[in-house]
């Protein structure tokens, strides 16, 4: 996979393009990333890449032509391929894991990272495929937000991550939240490790987790519970331990109503 980051500011991707699993995994080319900084891009005497708002107000909007510039000067570098140009901005889509583990069967990622006010609209409607966010809140730049799609992506390509760390179940993959993690000392500072996880009882503590992880999901993120997804057991399961944590049940907080019949009519 190729990705092309367009930005002002490439300086800002060293620490995390040579560090860690990303900086192994370029070295390994099991990815590339390249920097383009549009400004070069830019035929004004001044290498000018934003200007004034037409209609007025404050702060300064993208030009189009460096950005469609760059952008075409690395589609027909990378021809033929299954490729996405995609605008980081608080106006797109949010990203979830869905969506990197889309980006992740491309061959091709075009990131284009925003300053100032934003971008001259032609820059959508003449390049642009794909729109995300990185969350609701204002950032400086762009920038963040591709580091956060490179990272995410490039863990789900393959050779990326050890054994260890591709087999581990995580959040999001099941749509559970992970559970509770621990490691030595079997005490701290008074606060012991679950007995389950010293049994060596395996069953029970994928049951412990499971449990955990279904727990924690009603408590912190009750909206990704997938209550239609959910084998009755797994239903089952969802009710006591909502019972046990006094909480409305999901299906009870997306359709505000009594749950649904049991399908096997047993309760
Ligand atoms: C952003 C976000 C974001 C908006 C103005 C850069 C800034 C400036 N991008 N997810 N949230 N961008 O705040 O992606 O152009």
């Amino acid at each position: 996979m190729i990705i092309d980051v367009l930005t002002l500011f490439p300086e800002m991707f060293d620490g995390i393009l040579r560090t860690s699993i990303l900086g192994r995994a370029l070295q390994a080319k099991r990815l590339s990333v390249r920097l383009v900084n549009f400004r070069d891009f830019s035929t004004n005497n001044h290498r000018m890449v934003d200007d004034y708002p037409y209609g007025g107000g404050t702060g300064m909007v993208l030009a189009p032509d460096p950005i469609v510039r760059a952008v075409e000067d690395v589609v027909a570098k990378t021809p033929g391929v299954r490729r996405r140009v995609v605008l980081l901005s608080p106006q797109g889509r949010r990203l979830t894991q869905d969506i990197v583990e889309e980006l992740a069967g491309l061959d091709h990622l075009v990131l284009i990272c925003g300053h100032y006010e934003g971008f001259d609209e032609r820059v959508r409607t003449l390049v642009v495929n794909d729109e995300i966010s990185l969350g609701d809140y204002i950032l400086t730049g762009g920038e963040i937000p591709a580091m956060a799609i490179i990272d995410a992506v490039a863990r789900l390509l393959p050779g990326v991550l050890g054994n260890e760390e591709s087999a581990r179940r995580e959040s999001f993959s099941d749509g559970w939240l992970e559970y509770p993690q621990y490691t030595r000392p079997p005490v701290y500072r008074g606060l012991s490790v679950p007995e389950v996880l010293l049994s060596g009882h395996h069953g029970e503590i994928a049951r412990w987790r499971r449990r955990e992880a279904i727990r924690r999901t009603l408590l912190r993120r009750p909206d990704l519970v997938n209550w239609s997804a959910l084998t009755p057991e797994e239903r089952k399961e969802v009710e006591a331990i909502a019972r046990e944590e006094n909480l409305p049940l999901p299906q009870q907080i997306a359709e505000g109503g009594a749950p649904p019949a049991d399908p096997e009519g047993e309760n």
